[in-house]
């Protein structure tokens, strides 16, 4: 059963260089799962922002010859404007640098420190400036690299506050076995729990006091508050968590909501060991699941600017369009695994689905309503044989799998159910022969049904795809001259509504692309010409 209430989070980027493909990725699937929500009348929140403070910014800003405040402020409005082209649909937007947020963390901070599950000591050991994390010396090892980017780390020693990490160990491991679905998927779980909690959790550091880019220790303003302790809790203050105006909170973090996190393996352990543990030390709820996506990769590996190999979304969307960029990330990529961006894929992507299965169906019907019923939709004739009942027997299951699936988190196979139908009716075309059909005026019905067939899957084709795709719906409907009643979800399991429309000839949905000239593109591109 759906709860009331759901709430979805990205985790809120660093604003320390442009957003990649990368994280337009997870910001994708975000905005397509809080959409598929929305569509079923379930009162959704989508929280997206910043995570603004820290070594990292500060360094680049230094280096960058700014303020850190200036230099965040203008890749922020870069950030916000990708978001805009992007059509993404967050009901708010955080920067860590937000007056209340601080104020929250700052709240959350004395909190623990009354109730002695902070401490004051001194922290000695290797820390990671990328990602921003704290290692001991056998995480390090002899190269002292990070376990988790592999970049190199450095010595630091310094006056820091800890959190009694291991007086929660127990209660975790209580939660997890209580919670089997809070980190998908599983086998994420068992990498956190071999590696991280059977070891013994360590007392976490969690103030600063080498630099001073963050959120002050009200107590003892030499210290600023680890990066992650601060951004953690943006997504507690975003709704109004120990604020005046709660009522956000109140319903988005109750029992009534269903609370999701996205987050790329990247960043697993911040957000399944010590979030949780922070939770249980304020005497909060704990979400229901951490989402643990996979990250889309190179061929060379990684992209990073020094590779060279970074791409940013905007110059795809120049080129082919939100809807092409969005398909991609919905199909191509396993959720919860990692892909690997080919340009060959992408342009494959949009030219197999997109132009020749989606497009050329709805081109193709508009065509032969034109051709043989003057562009008026015929009305339902009910199934008069078995490619009929086929038909309507794979819309059926097709919509139902792709509920099923997305309630699972499947993104990828949700997605691939409506391309099943849309191929099914592709098929159908060739099965019923239509041509042959409109030679004969006794099978004027058959015709006429298939017609209908034909309309009505494109109709529910497009209802299914508008999470993820933003344009073409609305091009289809208009091109079928489908009322503003029968675009509504309500309305997508029937079959036997269309009839009267005017279909209009237009340009094609997703015009195919020239493979071999768009490969090369996009191959330039990837190695930043
Ligand atoms: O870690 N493929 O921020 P970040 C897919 N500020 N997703 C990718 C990706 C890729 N190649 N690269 C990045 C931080 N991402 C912290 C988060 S949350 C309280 C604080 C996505 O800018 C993915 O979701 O490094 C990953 O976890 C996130 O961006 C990391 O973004």
């Amino acid at each position: 059963m759906s709860k009331k209430y759901f709430y979805i989070t990205t985790p809120i980027y660093y604003p320390s260089a442009k957003l990649h493909i990368g994280h337009a990725y997870c910001t994708t699937i975000a905005d397509t799962i809080a959409r598929y929500k929305r569509l079923q009348g379930i009162e959704t929140f989508f929280l997206t922002g910043t995570d603004e403070h820290g070594e990292k910014i500060q360094k680049n800003a230094e280096a960058a010859g700014k303020t850190p405040q200036a230099f965040v402020d203008e890749i922020v409005a870069g950030i916000k404007d990708l978001w805009k082209v992007m059509k993404v649909s967050n009901d708010k937007y955080i920067r860590t640098t937000d007056d209340y947020h601080m104020e929250v963390v700052q709240k959350v901070f004395t909190k623990m420190l009354e109730q002695d599950d902070i401490y004051l000591g001194e922290y000695e050991g290797w820390y990671c400036t990328p990602c921003e994390s704290f290692w001991t010396d056998t995480q390090a090892g002899e190269e002292h690299i990070c376990p988790d980017c592999g970049r190199p780390v450095h010595k630091a020693k310094e006056e820091s506050y800890f959190f009694r990490m291991s007086k929660y160990s127990k209660r975790l491991l209580d939660f997890y076995e209580s919670h089997p679905d809070f980190i998908t998927p599983e086998s994420r779980k068992n990498e956190m729990v071999n590696n991280f909690i059977k070891p013994g959790l360590e007392d976490l550091c969690v103030s600063r006091t080498s630099f001073d880019w963050g959120i002050p220790v009200r107590e003892n303003p030499r210290h600023v508050v680890y990066v992650w302790l601060d951004a953690l809790f943006n997504y507690a203050s975003a709704l109004g968590y120990l604020q005046e105006d709660d009522e956000l909170y109140n319903k988005f973090w109750s029992d009534d909501a269903e609370i999701l996190h996205l987050v790329g393996n990247d960043i697993t352990r911040f957000h399944v060991i010590y979030w949780p543990i922070f939770l249980m030390s304020m005497g909060m709820r704990c979400p229901d699941k951490v989402y643990v996506h996979g990250l889309i990769m190179m061929k060379d590996g990684k992209m990073s600017k020094s590779k060279g190999n970074v791409i940013s979304p905007n110059v795809l969307i120049d080129r082919y369009g939100l809807d092409a960029l969005r398909y991609y990330y919905v199909s191509e990529v396993v959720f919860g695994t990692d892909g690997q961006f080919t340009p060959e894929q992408f342009v494959e992507r949009v030219n197999i689905d997109l132009a020749n299965d989606f497009g050329n169906l709805l081109n193709r019907t508009v065509g032969m309503i034109t051709k043989y019923f003057g562009g008026i939709i015929p009305e339902y004739q009910g199934c008069l044989n078995d490619l009929d009942k086929d038909m309507e027997a794979v819309g059926r299951h097709s919509i139902e799998e792709y509920h099923h699936k997305m309630d699972a988190l499947k993104v990828n196979e949700a997605f691939a159910a409506v391309f099943n139908y849309i191929s099914r009716a592709n098929k159908y075309i060739e099965e019923s022969k239509p041509w042959e059909l409109a030679k004969d005026p006794e099978r004027n019905n058959e015709l006429k049904s298939v017609m209908n067939h034909l309309a009505n899957t494109l109709r529910q084709a497009a209802i299914l795809l508008s999470p993820a795709l933003l344009e073409a719906p609305e091009k289809l409907f208009n091109a079928l001259g489908i009322s503003e009643e029968l675009r509504k979800y309500s309305t997508l399991r029937d079959f036997d509504k269309l009839g009267g429309e005017t279909v209009t000839k237009g340009n094609p949905l997703f015009p195919r692309l020239d493979a071999t000239v768009e490969v090369e593109y996009i191959k330039n591109l990837m190695q930043g010409k």
